[in-house]
This record gives structure tokens, C-alpha cells and sequence, in this order.
């Protein structure tokens, strides 16, 4: 009985010196001190012995325990503590590496460049106007002299929500607006920036883009009155070295209309692949406001005249920058956006 002990004790011993991890650690407690364990088995193989035998062999195999409880508890401890060294080590944070970069925001080059416009017509004494997206039909078209037959009118390229509400194709229904207010008082002069709606999309039109309308009425304003106000903005714009020119158009809200084009800024006129070799960039429309656009404004044609112009602000900043895709200024690109 005592080799037994002994051979289980011995035998206990190399295998918890062997043991590598705190699991393996535990199926050797299992195997030796658990119900089914081989210390166990000894204690419940006690009712065949001699009874005069009985207490020896108990103590016996209690010291066994005792012993084996010890040298698992303190091989535990030098797992434990070797498990912990390994963790530190593999472990360790470098608290004094940089933290990882966070890109900070900017203004949308579409609204820096609205920014710019808006400032040069603020200083000429313009007031900026709002109006909402959602627009009458009348006011958008009807009031602006755009007949029932013109193909801006067909679902084809306009958004309507309704019969009567459409989603504004431009911001001249603003400048009604504001003429409707403002009758009889003169001079009106005003800015309306804001979104716009069409049905079209290619890279160089969004169903989705951004106007900025100009409409000064007042008695005696004349097309002199309109160019050197195109002029000032250019100059103020582009550079003292910029040319204007304006060439004959048309447009059913004014009479007569004009598109107008700036020397070329990236060549300066002499030719490019952004002006097309023609050495000149087309920037906005313009003309003298129609008599039936002033009188829906409230307005007496007779006695005042006014003139309007109108500018995409995606055209200006792709010109300005020699963008060809339109929809990059939607995508929300940092590594486009940033480099403005
Ligand atoms: C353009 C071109 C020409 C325009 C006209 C008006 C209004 F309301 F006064 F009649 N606002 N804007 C206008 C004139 C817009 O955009 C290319």
C-alpha cells in the first residue's frame, strides 16, 4: 500500500514539473485528486483493508493529498506567473507613438467658389436672395415668359412633383419673387445663389447643380449698365488682365440676350486644351429683362428697365480649375476636395 502511495506521489511529482500550461495543470488535479482521480481510488479501496490498518493507511494517503495540493498549488503559481510575463512582453503598448491622423475638415470648393461670386456682387451693392426649392410651376417658368411649349416644360427635363410644383430648374423664380415684394420700390439689386434641378447627368451635367442669378431693375438701366457690371466682375474675378466679349443669344425671360465668355484663364487667350484652341471660356447668359417678366414682377415696363444674368457655379469652378467630371464635386473624395 505504501509503494502504491509512493509510486503515485512519484510519478505526480514528474508530471507536475512537466507541465506547461495551467490546463494541463488542472487534468493532472482531475486525474489524481477528482472523484474518479487515483488518490481517490485508493481512499474508497479502504473498506477491503485489515481494520487495524485503516488509520495508517488514511493518514497516509491524506498526506499524499496534502503534499500534492502544495506542489500543484505552487506550480500553478510559477505558470501563472510566466503566463504573465509572456503577456507583457508581447503584449507592451508604445504610449509614446504618434496617435493615428484624423483628417480635419474644409470649405467644399463649390462653396468657396460661391463665396467668391457672392463677395464681388456684395461689394457692387447687391443683396443676396433666398427663395424655396420647391417652386410654383408659374413662377418658374410662366412668370419667366417660358412658354407651355417649350421643351424645359416637359417631364423630360424637369422634376415635377405635382402638376403645379416642380423642383426649380433655375433661381429666377427669386428674382419674381423678390420683384413681387419689393414693387413699386426701386432700385432692386440683387443675388440669388442656390440649387437647381434638371434631368441630366453626364460629366459635365449634374441632375443636381448650383446657380447664382444677378437682376438689377431701376429707371434708365441700359446693356452699358449690364457689360461693365460683367466687366467689373470679371476683373474682380479672374484677374485685371481678363477680356470680356458678348455674343448674340437667346433666352425667353430677356430681350436681348447675350452669352458671355472671359479670356481664357488658364492660357490667357492664347489657346488650350480647357478653351478648346479658341483661346476664350463661355461663363454665363445675360440680357435686358423681358417687358413681360418686369410687369409679372410687379413692374412697369414703360418706366423702368432692368437687365439679369445667370452662372453655374460647377462651370466656374471646373473652368477655374480644369475640372472635366462634374460629379467629383459630389462624391465627398478628401483626396480631391483637398486640393483646393
Ligand atoms: C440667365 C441668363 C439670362 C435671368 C433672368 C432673370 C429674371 F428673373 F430677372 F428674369 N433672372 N435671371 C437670366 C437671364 C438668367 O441664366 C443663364
Amino acid at each position: 500500500m505504501r509503494e502504491k502511495v509512493e509510486r503515485i506521489l512519484q510519478q505526480a511529482q514528474e508530471g507536475i514539473a512537466a507541465a506547461k500550461s495551467q490546463q494541463e495543470l488542472e487534468s493532472l488535479r482531475v486525474s489524481l485528486l477528482g472523484k474518479k482521480g487515483q488518490l481517490t481510488a485508493l481512499l474508497r479501496g479502504m473498506g477491503e483493508l485489515d481494520p487495524q490498518e485503516r488509520p495508517l493507511v488514511g493518514q497516509m494517503v491524506n498526506e499524499a493529498r496534502g503534499q500534492l495540493e502544495q506542489l500543484l498549488k505552487e506550480r500553478r503559481q510559477e505558470l501563472e506567473a510566466r503566463e504573465l510575463q509572456e503577456r507583457l512582453a508581447t503584449e507592451r503598448i508604445d504610449i509614446t507613438l504618434p496617435g493615428l491622423p484624423f483628417p480635419r475638415g474644409r470649405e467644399h470648393v463649390l462653396q468657396a467658389t460661391a463665396r467668391a461670386i457672392e463677395r464681388i456682387f456684395l461689394s457692387m451693392g447687391f443683396s443676396i436672395a433666398q427663395g424655396p426649392e420647391l417652386e410654383w410651376d408659374y413662377l418658374n417658368f410662366e412668370a419667366l415668359n417660358i412658354p407651355a411649349d417649350h421643351p424645359a416644360r416637359d417631364m423630360q427635363d424637369s422634376f415635377y412633383v405635382t402638376d403645379e410644383i416642380v423642383l426649380r430648374t433655375q433661381t429666377s423664380p427669386v428674382q419674381v419673387r423678390t420683384m413681387q415684394q419689393m414693387t413699386p420700390n426701386l432700385p432692386v439689386r440683387i443675388i440669388a445663389p442656390g440649387r437647381v434641378y434638371r434631368r441630366d447627368d453626364d460629366v459635365t451635367h449634374s441632375p443636381v447643380f448650383h446657380q447664382i442669378e444677378g437682376l438689377v431693375v431701376d429707371q434708365d438701366i441700359t446693356m452699358g449698365d449690364l457689360k461693365g457690371t460683367l466687366r467689373a466682375f470679371a476683373y474682380r474675378m479672374y484677374g485685371p488682365q481678363t477680356r470680356i466679349r458678348l455674343r448674340p443669344s437667346y433666352f425667353p425671360f430677356t430681350e436681348p440676350s447675350a452669352e458671355v465668355d472671359v479670356s481664357c484663364t488658364i492660357c490667357g487667350g492664347t489657346g488650350c486644351r480647357v478653351c478648346g484652341e479658341t483661346g476664350w471660356l463661355e461663363i454665363l447668359g445675360c440680357g435686358m429683362v423681358h417687358p413681360r417678366v418686369l410687369k409679372n414682377g410687379g413692374y412697369d415696363p414703360d418706366r423702368v428697365t432692368g437687365f439679369a444674368f445667370g452662372l453655374g457655379i460647377e462651370r466656374v469652378a471646373m473652368l477655374k480649375y480644369g475640372i472635366d467630371d462634374i460629379r467629383l464635386f459630389y462624391q465627398n473624395d478628401f483626396r480631391f476636395l483637398r486640393q483646393f
